[in-house]
Order: C-alpha cells, then structure tokens, then sequence
C-alpha cells in the first residue's frame, strides 16, 4: 500500500538527544540507544470508519517519536499495517451493505489525507492485512508444526501455554486477561479450546465471507495479532525499538504478539519497549467507533479548523494521560497557535538557543510534549513583551517547533 506524503523535517543546530520512554513490559522508563538506524513498528487502522481524535493522539505520540530519532540524525525505518480485512469491518460493511474492501479503501484514503493535514510523518512500510497474507500462512504453518498451534473445526488457535513468557508484556491477572479478550475480539467462551485466552491465528473460511488461499491451513482469512507480527518481523526483524499504539493494544494485541514472535524465534521480548497511549475520551467515555462517540479529525477539518490547532491539542497532553477532548481544549490550542504566529512573525526577536535545548530535553523526557509547549510559550510571552534583536531567533522557533513538534507556524 501507498502511505502519505511526508512534510519535509528542517534540520536543528546542535545535537538531538536519546530517548528515554516509558515500557509497559518492563513497567519503567527505559533508555533507547539504537544504532544509526531506529526501528519502530506503530498498529494502524482498522478501516471502518473515519479518523477519531483518539486515533490522531496516538499517532502523534509515535510521530514525535521519529523526530526524536531523526534530531539525532539517525535513519528511521517506521512500519504500519492497515487490518484491512477484520470482524468491525466486515460487520460495518454489512450493516451498511457496501462492499468491505471499497470501505477499507475509502476509510483508509480518509486517513492519509487526515495524516498529512497533521503533518505526521509517514512510514516507510505502510502494509495492509490481505498484502500481508503469504507472509502470514507460513508462521502459522511454523506454530502448527512446533505444536504451538491447534486446530478446532477447521480454525487454528495458538496455545498461550506454550510461551513461557506469556504474560510478561501486560502483566494481568486470569480474571483481567480474560475479560479483556471478551471485549477486544477474543472468543475466550468458545468450546473445545486448550486455555479460553488461546488467540485465533486463521480463520477458516466462512459462507459469505472473503477468505484466501492459506496453503495446508486451508481457504480463510488471518487473525490479528499474527497478522502485525508477520509484518513486524518482515521489515524490521527480531527485537526492533518499539512496537507502539494505544493501551487497549497491550492486551490482548501486544501480549498474544510477543507470544507469537516468542515461539517462531525463540527470543523475547520483539520489542525492546512497548509503548502505550492513553486513551482520548469523549464526554467521559473512551472515544470508541464501537461507541460512536467520536470526534473526527476530517469533520473538524471540513469545519475550518486549522489542522496545526488540531495538532497542538494534542500535543497540550501528555501521551500517557487519558483525557478528554472538549470545545476548551481546542480553543486553547487555537489561541495558542495564534500567539506563536503572532511571536515568530516578527522580524527579529529574543535569542531562541536555550529553547532548542529545552524542547529536545522535555521530548527526550518520555516525550514530554507539554514542558515542550510550556518552554515555547515562555519565549512567545518573552518575544511579545520585549524588544529583542536577534534577526535569527523567529525563524529558529519555526523550525524547531516544525521539527520536533511537527506544528507549521
Ligand atoms: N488495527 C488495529 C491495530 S493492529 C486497531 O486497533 N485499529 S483501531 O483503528 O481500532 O485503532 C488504531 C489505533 O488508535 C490503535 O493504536 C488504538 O489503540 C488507538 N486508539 C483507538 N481509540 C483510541 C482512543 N480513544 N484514544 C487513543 N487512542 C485510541
Ligand atoms: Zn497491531
């Protein structure tokens, strides 16, 4: 699949610095120092409906990833899936009697035009589920043939038993694990299963239901957490920085992952950190399409609002935090953009060198992106109120704010 255009990322003076973040597994802040190269695999849509705020929160904590990343000068290899073919999908389809795949087309053509107004940088893999089949069918023969695998009525489940490490990305109780996997597309009542948490890996093919050639595994479709490691271990190998997205991921999604990955290579964990977002709620309940409480980043575009507002009541959050978006929210950030154009347009100003080291040190800081915004806003209250005469000074606060926050003033 194609992704979207990436905005161009000016390049700072001096030296970016090294990422501490936050690792649900190790449940701590852990310092990443990959090599000249950084490897980051971030979950996509699922492409039933629009793009959510939620879902722009989450890929904007990942996005400040990679500029963190790209300040230090290294390459950045980032991999994204699509789940183009899924139980929502197919189901809001139906509901809706369209066809699936031109609703995963149009709900994903949404997305990247919502993505690019953001100025998220896109990634170099952009892979969607059916693409992703033939990589997908031999691990599930692999599970299979190393008994880690089983088959019930045709499906193939794996056997969360047979991961020794199973757990070690979550760390939830039974009672826990299993209510989530009921809420999260698990069948932990299903009959005939070895333990009620066991994930589907392919799904044989159902009457109505689209399904592909899966080789000994018979016609059907994959199942979900196979499908993001296939891809993950495809472009960036075993034990790559971060596998990243929301907090509903870390179970069952990123757990069964790692589970997976566990017994094809014999290693854990695939991620060196498992990077989770808060959840961004909607008048007190999590922003869900299930729920249909839901705020649209297109919708909001459409409505005239300027997309680099949009991006600053985000980033007025820090990405760990759940919160809720209100009318408030994005009025300050509104106000806030207008006081940054007004401090940068000026043609000279108060020397900006202290700020770049101020936003590097807050992002660096588990992605702090609001001691990030707070430095930029001391030197837009400074810029305002005084007579500065550093002729480079607006022109550095652009570009550092287009670099490291992906806000274009
Ligand atoms: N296709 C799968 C991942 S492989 C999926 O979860 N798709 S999704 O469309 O449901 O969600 C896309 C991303 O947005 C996920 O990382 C999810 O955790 C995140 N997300 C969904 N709802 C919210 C929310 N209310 N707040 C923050 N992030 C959210
Ligand atoms: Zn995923």
């Amino acid at each position: 699949m194609h992704a979207w255009p990436a905005s161009e990322v000016p390049a700072l003076p001096g030296k970016g610095r090294d990422l501490q973040i936050h690792d649900t597994a190790t449940q701590g802040t852990i310092t990443l120092a990959p090599g000249p190269v950084a490897r980051i695999y971030v979950c996509g849509i699922t492409p039933y409906d629009a793009t959510h705020i939620g879902h722009a929160a989450t890929y904007n904590a990942f996005d400040l990833v990679q500029r963190v990343w790209l300040d230090t000068k290294r390459q950045v290899i980032y991999v994204q899936n699509v789940t183009d073919v899924d139980d929502p999908l197919l189901e809001r389809a139906l509901r809706d009697n369209q066809d699936w795949t031109e609703l995963a087309e149009r709900e994903t053509a949404l997305f990247r035009e919502d993505m690019t107004a953001l100025r998220m940088l896109p990634p170099q893999h952009y892979i969607g589920a059916v693409e992703a089949i033939p990589g997908i069918v031999p691990l599930v023969e692999r599970l299979r043939d190393a008994g880690a695998a089983y088959e019930l009525d045709g499906d193939v489940y794996f056997s969360v038993e047979s991961d020794p490490n199973f757990g070690k990305v979550s760390h939830l109780d039974a009672e826990a694990m299993r209510l989530l996997s009921a809420e999260r597309g698990g069948d932990p009542d299903r009959a005939g299963k070895k333990n009620p948490l066991d994930p589907m890996l392919w799904m044989a093919a159902r009457p109505g239901e689209p399904s592909w050639d899966g080789g000994s595994l018979g016609r059907g479709r994959p199942g979900w957490h196979i499908e993001c490691v296939a891809i993950a271990l495809d472009h960036l190998g075993m034990t790559f920085d971060i596998q990243g997205g929301g907090s509903d991921l870390a179970f069952p999604h990123h757990e069964m992952g790692a589970s997976h990955a566990q017994v094809l290579t014999g290693e854990f964990p695939m991620a060196k950190a498992y990077v989770h977002a808060g959840m961004v709620a909607l008048h007190g309940e999590k922003m869900s399409k299930s729920k249909g409480n839901l705020v649209f980043v297109s919708a909001l575009r459409r409505a005239g609002v300027d997309p680099a507002a949009i991006r600053l009541a985000l980033l007025s959050h820090h990405y760990r935090a759940d919160w809720e978006w209100t009318d408030e929210v994005l009025a300050e950030a509104v106000a806030r953009l207008e006081r940054w154009r007004a401090a940068v347009s000026r043609p000279d100003g108060i020397p900006a060198d202290d700020l770049v080291e101020e936003v590097r040190e807050a992002l660096s800081n588990d992605l702090d992106a609001p001691a990030a915004l707070a430095a930029v806003d001391r030197w837009v209250d400074l810029q305002i109120a005084t007579d500065g005469d550093d002729e480079s000074a607006p022109g550095l606060v652009s570009r550092t704010v287009d670099a490291l926050l992906g806000v274009a003033l």
